[in-house]
């Protein structure tokens, strides 16, 4: 998901086209102006932590970039293009690590685990939001 800050910034496109070039296939995207019910939903493990409550209201700033990705080892990839959480530990070369600084403003959400990931997309897209479909493209293999 590009967050808030993403979006704002123009970094969308940049993010999409990273996940094509590697090789991944969007199978579903939306911009969604979350409510706080459903952030809270969406990020109710973390709901003890001292961040939380600022984590939610900056989350409900703006418009955010709901996507799912399928492909390969998506999960484990797509947490390494993304980089670390904080983005003072984000490699270079990361999404994190070339486009942020801060710990909330860190521009993208990936899902760490494919259970959360099916939690996670009950939570954004209804089934028929997401394209089961081919590729042109002979050389990927999905
Ligand atoms: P990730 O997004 O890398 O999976 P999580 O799930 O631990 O990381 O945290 C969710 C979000 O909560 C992060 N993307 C970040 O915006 C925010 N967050 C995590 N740790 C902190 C922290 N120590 N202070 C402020 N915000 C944090």
């Amino acid at each position: 998901m590009v967050k808030p800050d993403g979006v704002q910034r123009g970094l969308t496109g940049e993010i999409i086209q990273r996940f094509e070039k590697r090789g991944y296939k969007m199978v579903g995207c939306k911009m969604v102006w979350p409510s706080k019910e459903l952030l809270e939903k969406h990020y109710a493990d973390l709901s003890g932590q001292p961040f939380f409550a600022g984590l939610i209201a900056f989350m409900a700033t703006g418009p955010v970039v709901a996507m799912v990705w399928e492909g390969k080892e998506i999960i484990k990839m797509g947490r390494m293009m993304l980089g670390a959480t904080n983005p003072q530990e984000s490699a270079p070369g990361t999404l994190r690590g070339d486009y942020s600084i801060d710990v909330t403003r860190n521009i993208i959400h990936g899902s760490d685990g494919v259970d959360i990931a099916k939690k996670e997309i009950g939570l954004w897209f209804k089934p028929e939001e997401m394209f089961d479909y081919k590729s042109c493209l002979k050389e990927m293999v999905y």
